[in-house]
């Protein structure tokens, strides 16, 4: 990492919210084990037509609160390459009978439709903190589970495509694969910052170190005992390298091991950052005082930021893990509204549970930034263990780095109500695991895929066409 600061000239930007568009196959497979609700929703009949729609819902609500949208689009399922890959031969139907026939597993993981959590395509940091003045991306590895890691890929070529211009960006490939690197990239990574286009201090959380997985570390409480810590420190760290991070712009903090076994499997499960407010939970760190004591000391000093920093400690007696987990408060989305006010984007479920309610409107009375509340309906996606959150990539771009990006992925009204009519074509209304095995799945999702590629302008993106 870079030992010195440099300073970049400041420029007026912007934070882009890039939400990944639901797939034609998303369904309910219970494939993440430390996900309570991708477990606990296993096998149920998934509305594949009623996901996507919510997702554009929430990308209309926060484009209508004049917040820049955009669109990733959707990785191409089911993943015949990969099976190809995996040894698989024949036409793509032979392949996909011969790869049920031999393991039921690897065909209900070729067909995950996860690419919509946009929050773990990569780790962004803006020019405003990189030594050499350019949007750093590193798509994320996800190597704890095959059906997500699947997704760096396709990602990589995505995220290239729509940032292009060498001048303004650097896409990174996912860092090696293996345990040591694990990366889930945005999910485990907050900014803060005084204004968008000022230099940000980055907060990477990582829930192992990297090399742990024997030696006792267990018992001495340094790691989760029922549920895998998925972001490794040593992944942090490289991401940190590669994007021309200064060490004094940047913490490294643990999660608490106890948490991840309570099913916050990401960051973004119990904490949210934006701007200069912290929403976080008391037991969300390993040693949360600590972490609080740095971010202070490192906002006021290496950002020299004169704004009041606002850190809003949720304590367990307030909300529980269990109650976090349950409604997903924390992966609210935080956004600053024109007037520098900000407006927290809920999911509904925190308006079923009373507890959390409460929460939300505690804070939004109180003497802080957030003034208002909306509640947004993401449950399809919600019972696999994504939140509003979980559905998008931050990018904060600047006004020339939003002029060199492909403007065709950005939501306007028209492109709204063209996506809307699309899903309403192509998109099933129900879905189970057995409906997977059904041939003409696979055509139905390339025919929806093909034409949205025409509708984004995103030329020839998928190794089908
Ligand atoms: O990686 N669920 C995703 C949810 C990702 C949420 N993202 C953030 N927290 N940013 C995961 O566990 C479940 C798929 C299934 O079971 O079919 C799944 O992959």
């Amino acid at each position: 990492m870079i030992k010195t600061q440099k300073v970049n000239k400041v420029h007026k930007a912007y934070e882009v919210n890039f939400d990944g568009l639901v797939g034609p196959t998303h369904n309910y497979a219970g494939l993440s084990f430390g996900n309570i609700a991708s477990e606990t929703h296993a096998q149920s009949v998934a509305n594949p037509k009623l996901a996507a729609l919510q997702g554009l819902q929430k990308m209309y609500l926060l484009m209508k609160l004049g917040i820049p949208q955009a669109i990733l689009p959707p990785h191409e399922r089911p993943n015949i390459r990969m099976l190809r890959r995996l040894g698989f031969t024949g036409s793509d139907q032979a392949i996909l009978q011969e790869t049920y026939r031999v393991s039921p597993l690897i065909f209900s993981l070729c067909y995950s439709a996860s690419s919509m959590w946009t929050a773990n395509a990569a780790t962004v940091s803006p020019s405003s903190d990189s030594q050499d003045g350019r949007v750093h991306f590193t798509v994320a590895n996800l190597t704890s589970n095959f059906h997500r890691a699947q997704e760096a890929e396709t990602t990589l070529r995505i995220l290239q495509t729509l940032f292009s211009d060498s001048r303004h960006f650097i896409v990174h490939p996912s860092l090696p694969a293996g345990s040591y690197f694990g990366d889930e990239g945005a999910a485990n990574h907050n900014r803060f910052c005084s204004e968008y286009g000022q230099p940000g201090l980055q907060l990477f959380v990582y829930g192992k170190e990297g090399y742990q997985e024997q030696g006792g570390y267990q018992e001495q409480g340094l790691l989760p005992k029922r549920f895998p810590a998925r972001q490794t420190l040593l992944a942090s760290e490289a991401v940190a390298r590669l994007h021309q991070l200064s060490e004094h712009s940047v913490i490294f903090a643990q999660q608490n091991p106890e948490v991840i076994d309570l099913g916050v499997f990401h960051n973004d499960v119990i904490s949210v950052v934006n701007q200069n407010v912290f929403l976080y939970h008391e037991l969300g760190f390993r040693d949360t005082e600590t972490v609080i004591k740095k971010i202070k000391e490192q906002f006021s000093g290496s950002l020299k930021s004169l704004q009041s920093l606002h850190l809003l400690k949720i304590t367990e007696s307030e909300l529980s893990i269990k109650e976090a987990v349950q409604s997903y408060l924390f992966n609210s989305q935080l956004v600053t509204l024109k007037d520098s006010h900000m407006a927290i984007i809920a999911p509904t479920e925190c308006a079923e549970l009373k507890k959390a309610h409460a929460v939300l409107n505690r804070l939004v009375a109180e003497d802080n930034p957030i003034q208002t509340l909306h509640f947004v309906e993401c449950r399809e996606s919600m019972k696999n263990g994504g939140g509003p959150a979980c559905l998008r990539l931050r990018v904060v771009l600047t006004e020339d780095e939003l002029k060199a990006c492909s403007k065709s992925v950005f939501l306007t009204e028209e492109l709204y109500n063209q996506l809307t009519n699309w899903v309403n074509k192509h998109y099933r209304d129900r879905l189970t695991n057995h409906d997977l095995l059904d041939p003409l799945l696979l055509e139905e999702s390339r025919r929806a895929l093909d034409e949205l590629t025409q509708i984004l302008k995103l030329g020839n993106l998928y190794s089908f066409q």
